[in-house]
């Protein structure tokens, strides 16, 4: 029996390992990382900042965009552009990394975006904060969840969707999630949701609508599949499973010396070597450590000035570098004592690896 859907038998994609299979490449050329040297700038430079889109990149000619607001709200609404700029504005300095940043990594790892280490990148988000909205239009006491719908809309595992996430009540009120229209001072460019995105500080990169079209206060809590069937975290493929929330701590450091074009592999001359990183963590909890690891060695690494509490904070330390080969680390603590593990903790998905990031040099 043809069931007209030709993307039916992909519910499930078995774990793999070795080669990048072509559609992962595919994947990973539509969604570019930030090349770790850019982690110096305190604020990632708009084409520097890793992008993840999962369907097509809606194509919006003109600023006539109307947001819907619906649901359980006294007065449903469709908002231009021009009414959410009228509402008092904030800008953010956020650090947003994907949930499944670090999935490479993993053995074996789950078929999607192959991100190693690079999908991460911190912005100045300037928008109004979410509560303004949904203060004018007027939640209902039953309103538990405010769901998030994208203009973009495409397939998974068979099923047909537009990209939509939700957030209960309460987060969704908080000063600090933005209904963001410009980014590092700029209108915000097509590939990361011109013109209105939602952004969600603190969390992974999923809870983050792009090119934002709807919001719907919600009696029940939201069921579609971005967030239901998935970032979900799993041990096993049919293991009980929590949601993916907030950002895990983590920190990277920039491959010192000189690199080869292919390999990437760093060559390194022998001596004092100045190495720099970042570390940041989620929910809005701050960065109390980073550690430099040389050869399964730990050395304490200076910390640099906070930059928000949604920001990731720069550390640097020096390595005395000598002849042969050498294996660099990082790891970092947050506030709660919540430390990198140096293994990556299983998922099914390849979500929230945040295992201390390794990196191999050679020193002549
Ligand atoms: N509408 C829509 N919003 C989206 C996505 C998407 O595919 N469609 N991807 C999400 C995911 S998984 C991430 S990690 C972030 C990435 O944001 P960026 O591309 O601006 O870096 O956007 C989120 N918001
Ligand atoms: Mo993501």
């Amino acid at each position: 029996m043809s069931s007209g859907n030709p993307f039916l038998n992909t519910e499930r994609r078995p774990h793999v390992d070795g080669l990048f299979d072509a559609h992962e490449v595919a994947l990973s050329n539509r969604n570019p990382g930030i090349p770790l040297e850019a982690l110096r700038h305190d604020v990632s430079p708009i084409g520097l900042h890793y992008l993840l889109t999962h369907f097509d990149v809606p194509y919006v000619p003109e600023d006539d965009w109307q947001v819907e607001i619906a649901g359980r709200v006294r007065t449903a609404q469709a908002l231009s552009i021009a009414d959410i700029k009228a509402l008092p504005a904030r800008t953010l300095t956020v650090t947003l990394e994907c949930a499944g940043n670090g999935r490479a990594n993993m053995r074996p790892r789950y078929p999607s975006v192959p991100w190693a280490y690079e999908a991460v990148g911190t912005a100045a988000w300037t928008g109004t904060p979410l509560r303004h909205v949904l203060n004018g239009a007027g939640l209902f006491d039953d309103a538990v969840e405010i769901s998030f719908i994208g203009a973009d809309r495409g397939y998974d595992r068979g099923q047909e969707h537009a990209y939509g996430r939700s957030l209960k009540r309460r987060d969704a009120l908080s000063e600090d999630v933005l209904l963001a229209w410009a980014m590092n001072g700029q209108p915000l460019p097509p590939q990361h949701g011109f013109p209105l995105r939602l952004i969600v500080p603190g969390w992974y990169g999923m809870a983050s609508v792009k090119w934002l079209k709807r919001i719907e206060a919600l009696a029940t809590p939201y069921d579609g599949f971005q967030q239901v069937s998935s970032y979900m975290y799993r041990t096993a493929p049919d293991a009980p499973s929590t949601p993916v929330t907030h950002m895990r701590v983590k920190s990277l450091l920039i491959p010192p010396g000189l690199g080869d074009f292919y390999s990437r592999h760093r060559m390194v001359e022998g001596g004092p070597i100045p190495l720099f990183g970042r570390a940041w963590s989620g929910a809005g909890v701050g960065i109390t450590r980073v550690e430099l690891g040389i050869d399964g060695a730990w050395q304490e690494a200076r910390l640099g000035p906070e930059q928000g509490k949604f920001a990731w904070r720069a550390w640097s330390s020096t390595w005395n570098a000598e002849r042969g080969e050498h294996v660099l680390s990082c790891r970092a603590t947050d506030a709660s004592g919540d430390t990198q593990p140096l293994t990556a903790r299983w998922d099914v998905g390849g979500f929230g690896n945040n295992a201390a990031q390794q990196v191999h040099v050679h020193v002549r």
